[in-house]
């Protein structure tokens, strides 16, 4: 298959939550690019399928294979994290993240990482065939490292996961869901004034709304002029799986005349939206 033009990292996450000795919790998921493919919840004992191409090109009996693998390591990772605990200074509640994943490149290289956080800060990560403590860990890591490099048999499953297994479930997830990651759907934009943010002024608000993915540009403009002031506010998700993105611009009342707003995104190809500011509207 041709090398993919558009990236799509894939991330695994899971958060674990340790309340006291006794109450825990594991929950995970997995991204590839902005959609989420898998959810796996601390009360189930499989991995869900959030979409219909979550299989990939993995046959039945490798997922059964990759889902043992997961079981194993969940009530593992829960067990030994009661039994450092026991072993160092520390108390509960404890939170610990762990993230990891892989992107192909192109040439058919592929590059891959995980790592762990423990109450919100990176403490861990895995390089090369061993783990290692991140910059400004405390203390306390280093001998919870010592310990997980003594297990040769877990590093070469890490090592086989990140870059064995991956890669490949990548590469089978961008033929099976090919459609709905290469969608495209166009926006729609409209100018509304927002509050006037004081005596003579006027907030322009461009609207965008509508489009997919979520990489989108907008820009307040006096002619082939950017203007300086334009604001971007926060991409927020529509309930059709599209994107909204309003894009404010401060300025005087006898200053709107002659701006527009201009509207990039892929689904566009070269043709921009451009919607020009009306001096005379009522508003
Ligand atoms: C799969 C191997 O996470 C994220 C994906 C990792 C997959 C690892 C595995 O499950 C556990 C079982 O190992 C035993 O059986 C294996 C075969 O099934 C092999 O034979 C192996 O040799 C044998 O030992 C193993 O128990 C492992 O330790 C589970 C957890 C490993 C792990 N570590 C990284 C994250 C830890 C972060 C801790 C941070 C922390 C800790 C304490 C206080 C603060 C912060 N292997």
């Amino acid at each position: 298959s041709p090398a993919p033009h558009k990236s799509f990292p894939f991330r695994g996450l899971q958060i674990s939550s340790f309340a006291n000795r006794s109450w825990t919790r594991t929950d995970g998921l997995a991204w590839l690019g902005e959609l989420q493919p898998y959810t796996w919840r601390n009360e189930s004992n499989t991995i869900g399928f959030l979409k219909p191409w979550s299989r990939g090109t993995f046959s039945d009996q490798q997922w059964e294979q990759l889902q043992h693998t997961f079981l194993v390591y969940r009530s593992s990772f829960t067990r030994d994290i009661w039994e450092f605990v026991k072993m160092l200074p520390g108390d509960y509640p404890l939170e610990i993240q762990v993230s990891g994943g892989c992107e192909l490149l192109p040439r058919n290289i592929s590059e891959s990482f995980l790592r762990a956080a423990f109450q919100g800060k990176d403490v861990l990560s895995f390089q090369g065939m061993s783990w290692a403590s991140a910059p400004d860990a405390p203390p306390l890591i280093e001998e919870v490292i010592k310990v997980l490099n003594q297990d040769q048999g877990t590093k070469e499953t890490v090592h086989w996961l990140l870059h064995d297994i991956c890669p490949e479930l990548v590469r089978g997830l961008l033929q099976t869901g090919k459609s709905e990651l290469e969608k495209q759907v166009k926006p729609e934009a409209w100018l509304c004034s927002g509050h006037s943010p004081g005596p003579g002024r006027l907030l322009l608000v461009c609207h965008v709304s509508g489009f997919y993915p979520k990489p989108v540009r907008v820009m307040w403009m006096r002619g082939e002029q950017e203007e300086p002031g334009t604001r971007q506010g926060d991409v927020m998700p529509n309930a059709d799986s599209t994107w909204y993105l309003p894009v404010t611009l401060n300025v005087s009342a006898g200053e709107a005349a002659g701006l527009s707003c201009r509207v990039k995104h892929s689904s566009l190809g070269d043709q921009n939206i451009i919607l020009y500011w009306d001096g005379n509207r009522v508003s």
